[in-house]
C-alpha cells in the first residue's frame, strides 16, 4: 500500500503497472531534481534562477510589444501584411517594368540623383504635364442610360438562406428570402453603361485605366481567382476571409469600366461559388465596406437580384457584432457559427470601424425592408453622438465594447482608426435626405475642431496639412489615409456646407499631391511627417518604416470629388502623373499591381508581393471617374460612395 512516510520503500516494491508507482516515482522524480538542485554549487543555482527570470520577464516584454505593435498599425490591413510579412518573398530585382508608351513623361524620371543628405526629395514645385492641357478635345463618353429597374428581386427566393447561431430570425423563417421579397421603398435604378469610341486625352486616360484594371484583373484571375488576394510576384495568393475578396471588390468597377465579359464571368463566381457558410471569422468593418458595400452597389447598378440575396445573407450572418453589453459592435464576427467577439487582447473596438458600418446596414434595411441592421447601427451612432470624452467634435480611437466609453482618451487624429467617423457622418447625412440633423451638426463640429487642433501649415512652402494631438502634444504626423478629407470637405460644400470648407479641401488636396510628387517614385509614402521649423529646407519628412505604398486610393479619390466640383483639370492631369508612376513602379509584368517598401528608391522600390482588393475597388475606379466627363456617371447628387468607393443610391 502506498504510505506517503515510505514512499521510497514501497515505489521499489510495487508493480510497474501500479498506477501507485506512477504517483510514486513522480514524487522520487520530484525529490531527486530537489536534491540534485540542492546539490549544486549556490553560484550555479544563482545563475540558473537569475537567467529563467531573465527569460520569463523577456517572454513578457515580447507579448506585450506585440500586442502594443498590434495596436498602433495603421489599420487592420496594415497589421495584415505585418502578419503575413514573414511569408512575403522578398526578392532581389524590383517589379519594376518601363512604363507604358506614355507621353510627356520624361521630366518625371530625369532628374539628377539627390545629393546625400536630400534623398528624400525633388521637384516640389512640380505640376501636372502642361502639354497634355493644349491637346484635350472631346474625350470618350461613357454614357450611363439609368432607367428603372424591372425590379427583379420579386423573382428571387430560389437559394436557401441557412444561418445558425444567434441569427434566429431568419433560421426560423420558412421563406428563404423573407425581406427580400417585400418591394423596397424605393426600386432600385439600374445603369447600363455604355462604351463609346472618342478621342481626345481623357478618352486616352481612361483606356489606359481599362488597360490597367484589365492588367491586374488578369494577374488575379489566372494565380487567385476565387482567393482574397493576388500576390503578383511569386504569382500566388493571400487569404483573409477566404472570401473571393478582390472579385467583390471589383464588381462594381467591372461594371463601371464597361467590361461586361469579365463582370459575367465574376457574377458567375458570386452566384456559383461564393458562401457564406463559413467557419471563419471576419472583421465586421472590413466586409461591411468591402463585401456588402460591394454587394449593394453592384445590385444598384445592375438591377441583378442574385447580388442582393448574398448581401442579404452577409448581413444576417454580421448581426451578431452587434451582441455586447453596450451594443457597440465587436471586431470580429464567426460568418459560419454566429459568434462575435473583440480581438484577443482587449474588449476595445476601434472608433472609425463601428461608425463606418452605417450606410451599408441601412441600405439592407430599405432594400429587404427589415430594420433591424438600420436600428443596430443607427443605435451606435446615438450613442457615439451623446458620448463624453470628445474634444471639440473630435473622437478619440478606440470604444470599448462593455462599457460604450471611448477608450484610450486624448489622442485624436484623422488617419487610421478615426478617418471614416468623419467621413459617415457627412454621407450618412447625405444618403438620408439630409434630414439627421445630430449627423451633421457632429460632422461641422469636427471639422471646426479639425481646423482649430490639427491644421497647420509646413515650412518653407506653407502647405496646409492636418496632424494630430496627443494628451495636448501636436504631431506634425499625417497618413496618407487622411487624404481623404480633402474629397469629403468638398462633397459637403457641393451639398451645401460652408464654402471655407471648399477652400480648405483645395488647399489639402495640394498637400496630399506634394506628398506624391515629393517622392523619387512620385509615389506617396504611408506616412509623413511635416516641417514645422522655418531653417530647414524639407517640407516633408519620411521615416524609414512608412515608406510603403500599397496602392491606396485616398488622394485619387478626392482628386476625383474636386475635379467634379471645381471642373479645374489640374486635377486630372495630377492624377494621370500619379497613374503613370503606379505603372512604372509597381506593375508586375506577369499580371498584377504589387504594393512597394520604399516609395523613395526608385531602383530598387521593393515589392511586398500584395495587390490589396482596394486597388481594384477602388484606386483603378476613382481614376476612372476622374478622367470621366460624363459626370452623369455616378452622379453625385444621386449616388454616395461607401468608404470602399462602392456607390450607395441617396434615398429619395
Ligand atoms: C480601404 O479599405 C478603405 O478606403 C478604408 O476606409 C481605408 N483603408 C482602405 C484603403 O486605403
Amino acid at each position: 500500500m502506498y504510505s506517503p512516510q515510505r514512499r521510497d520503500f514501497v515505489s521499489v516494491t510495487l508493480s510497474p503497472n501500479d498506477g501507485q508507482v506512477y504517483n510514486n516515482s513522480k514524487t522520487l522524480r520530484k525529490q531527486s531534481f530537489w536534491r540534485k538542485w540542492k546539490q549544486l554549487p549556490r553560484l550555479q543555482r544563482s545563475l540558473i534562477l537569475f537567467f529563467s527570470v531573465f527569460m520569463l520577464i523577456c517572454g513578457i516584454i515580447a507579448y506585450l510589444n506585440l500586442a502594443e505593435q498590434w495596436m498602433t498599425f495603421t489599420e487592420p490591413s496594415i497589421a495584415r501584411q505585418w502578419e503575413h510579412s514573414y511569408s512575403i518573398q522578398k526578392l532581389a530585382n524590383p517589379a519594376v517594368i518601363p512604363a507604358p508608351k506614355q507621353e510627356d513623361d520624361s521630366h518625371q524620371h530625369g532628374l539628377p540623383e539627390p545629393p546625400p543628405q536630400d534623398l528624400g526629395r525633388r521637384f516640389p514645385n512640380k505640376r501636372g504635364p502642361p502639354l497634355l492641357e493644349n491637346r484635350r478635345q472631346k474625350e470618350n463618353v461613357i454614357e450611363p442610360k439609368v432607367e428603372l429597374g424591372d425590379d427583379k428581386l420579386h423573382e428571387a427566393g430560389k437559394s436557401i438562406i441557412s444561418l445558425r447561431g444567434a441569427m434566429m430570425e431568419s433560421e426560423h423563417n420558412t421563406d428563404p428570402l423573407p425581406g427580400i421579397l417585400q418591394k423596397p421603398t424605393n426600386p432600385v435604378a439600374k445603369v447600363e453603361i455604355e462604351q463609346k469610341q472618342g478621342t481626345g486625352v481623357n478618352s486616352e486616360r481612361k483606356k489606359a485605366v481599362i488597360e490597367a484594371f484589365q492588367h491586374a484583373w488578369k494577374g488575379y484571375r489566372e494565380f487567385a481567382w476565387g482567393h482574397d488576394e493576388l500576390k503578383p510576384i511569386s504569382k500566388s495568393f493571400a487569404e483573409w476571409f477566404g472570401l473571393g475578396l478582390t472579385i467583390i471588390d471589383a464588381l462594381d468597377t467591372l461594371w463601371i469600366l464597361g467590361l461586361k465579359e469579365e463582370f459575367e464571368e465574376a457574377k458567375k463566381w458570386v452566384a456559383n461559388e461564393l458562401s457564406f457558410e463559413k467557419n471563419v471569422d471576419v472583421n465586421l468593418f472590413e466586409s461591411t465596406i468591402r463585401i456588402l458595400g460591394g454587394l449593394l452597389s453592384t445590385y444598384h447598378l445592375t438591377g441583378d437580384s442574385i447580388f442582393l440575396e448574398k448581401a442579404k445573407d452577409l448581413g444576417n450572418r454580421l448581426m451578431p457584432a452587434f451582441n455586447t453589453l453596450s451594443h457597440v459592435p465587436f471586431s470580429d464576427v464567426n460568418i459560419g457559427r454566429g459568434v462575435a467577439h473583440p480581438p484577443r487582447w482587449t474588449s476595445d473596438s476601434t472608433v472609425a470601424e463601428v461608425t463606418s458600418i452605417q450606410l451599408e446596414f441601412r441600405e439592407l434595411s430599405r432594400l429587404t425592408g427589415d430594420d433591424k441592421f438600420k436600428n443596430a447601427v443607427d443605435s451606435v451612432m446615438k450613442h457615439v453622438h451623446e458620448l463624453g470624452g470628445k474634444h471639440e467634435g473630435l473622437v478619440p480611437m478606440f470604444i470599448n465594447t462593455n462599457s460604450g466609453q471611448f477608450s484610450h482618451l486624448g489622442v485624436f487624429t484623422l488617419g487610421a482608426r478615426a478617418d471614416s467617423y468623419y467621413e459617415y457622418l457627412l454621407k450618412q447625412w447625405i444618403q438620408g435626405g439630409k434630414k439627421e440633423t445630430n449627423l451633421v451638426e457632429d460632422y461641422i463640429s469636427a471639422i471646426e475642431g479639425v481646423k482649430k487642433n490639427l491644421i497647420r501649415k509646413s515650412e518653407p512652402k506653407k502647405l496646409t496639412f492636418v496632424g494630430e494631438l496627443s494628451h495636448g502634444h501636436f504631431s506634425p504626423k499625417m497618413d496618407h489615409l487622411v487624404c481623404f478629407l480633402p474629397g469629403t470637405l468638398s462633397l459637403g460644400a457641393h451639398h451645401g456646407l460652408s464654402p471655407e470648407h471648399m477652400e480648405l479641401a483645395k488647399a489639402l488636396m495640394e498637400t496630399c499631391y506634394q506628398m506624391y510628387v515629393q517622392m523619387e517614385t512620385g509615389l506617396s509614402p504611408e506616412i509623413v511627417h511635416f516641417n514645422l521649423y522655418p531653417q530647414q529646407s524639407k517640407d516633408v519628412e519620411v521615416k524609414p518604416a512608412d515608406r510603403h505604398n500599397l496602392l491606396r486610393p485616398e488622394t485619387v479619390e478626392s482628386l476625383f470629388y474636386l475635379y467634379r466640383f471645381t471642373k479645374d483639370r489640374k486635377y486630372q492631369d495630377w492624377g494621370w502623373e500619379i497613374l503613370k508612376n503606379f505603372n512604372k513602379y509597381t506593375l508586375v509584368p506577369s499580371g498584377g499591381y504589387t504594393s512597394i517598401n520604399n516609395v523613395q528608391n526608385p531602383n530598387n522600390p521593393d515589392p511586398r508581393d500584395k495587390m490589396e482588393s482596394f486597388f481594384l475597388g477602388e484606386t483603378l475606379k476613382y481614376f476612372f471617374l476622374l478622367f470621366s466627363e460624363d459626370f452623369d456617371l455616378i452622379n453625385l447628387d444621386k449616388y454616395v460612395f461607401n468608404t470602399e468607393a462602392h456607390p450607395l443610391p441617396v434615398w429619395t
